[in-house]
């Protein structure tokens, strides 16, 4: 990325949010774990699979915190700290790995509680990691090109690689959409109906919180400056914690109630 100067609360503000980012995954952790036993077996894997979604974010976010504060300088004058002066590259890159192994997870999670089975779980879990793994490795390639950028910034390519990751996008959307009508139809009449159905909405505003920091650039400027940068990291994290902890509680009271 090309020299950012940051203020020194935006500085702060962003190591402050990725810091509290990596403490919640740590909760959510020893939480998803705790409680796996109060599901009945068919149930747990959701747990186990909450579990490596949060320690894989916690090593992220804690790596991206470590890789932010190297990043940048202070800027003193007259020993006072009055900013901070970018020294290293600072990139998103780590993130779109990590969510190639959260996304599958947090999609395939759901069918556990949603009681699929058989060749309907075969097929969505098909489909959820294909569309899954395609919308982040074409979003990847896409963020290289992204506004901005010291070398290879195309605005053009960022919006097109950008653009054939929303398709698979619309297609997770789609299949979420089946998978918690289905499931809501084999928990009728039990208590929980009201909390699983309210996933659909909470996994479409937090999920598509992540295009939108993606987009950040295009809405502030082509230059890349310390707004697309400092809300980017808080945007994401925003989503982070409400796509895979405040979900996966979700899904966790849901299949725990079903258990008594
Ligand atoms: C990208 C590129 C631009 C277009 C779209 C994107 C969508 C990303 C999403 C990511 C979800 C990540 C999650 C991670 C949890 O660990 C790749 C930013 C549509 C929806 C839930």
């Amino acid at each position: 990325m090309s020299d950012i100067t940051l203020q020194v609360w935006e500085f702060e503000l962003v190591s402050h949010v990725l810091t509290l980012g990596y403490a919640v995954m740590a909760a959510g952790l020893l939480y998803f774990w705790l409680t796996i036993r109060q599901n009945l077996p068919k149930y747990r894997m959701s747990n186990v699979l909450s579990v490596v979604v949060s320690i894989s974010a916690l090593l992220l976010l804690f790596f991206q915190q470590q890789s932010w504060v190297d990043s940048y300088t202070p800027i003193l004058t007259g020993g006072v700290v009055t900013g901070y002066e970018s020294i290293g590259t600072f990139s998103n890159g780590f993130r779109y790995l990590n969510w190639l192994i959260d996304v599958p997870n947090l999609l395939t999670q759901i069918l556990f509680v949603a009681a699929i089975s058989g060749a309907a779980f075969r097929k969505y879990w098909r489909d959820f990691t294909l569309y899954g793994m395609l919308m982040i490795v074409t979003g990847y390639v896409g963020q290289f090109y992204e506004p901005g950028r010291t070398s290879g910034s195309n605005v053009a390519l960022w919006l097109a690689w950008g653009g054939v990751s929303t398709i698979y996008y619309v297609f997770i959307l789609i299949t979420m959409t089946k998978v918690i009508d289905e499931g809501a139809k084999n928990m009728k009449g039990s208590k929980m109906v009201g909390i699983f159905k309210f996933i659909k909405p909470w996994f479409y505003v937090t999920w598509t919180i992540y295009p939108i920091a993606y987009l950040m650039p295009a809405l502030f400027g082509a230059d890349i400056d310390s707004v697309v940068v400092v809300s980017q990291q808080v945007l994401y994290t925003i989503a982070d914690v409400t796509s895979k902890i405040i979900y996966g509680i979700m899904l966790n009271t849901v299949s725990t109630f079903l258990s008594q």
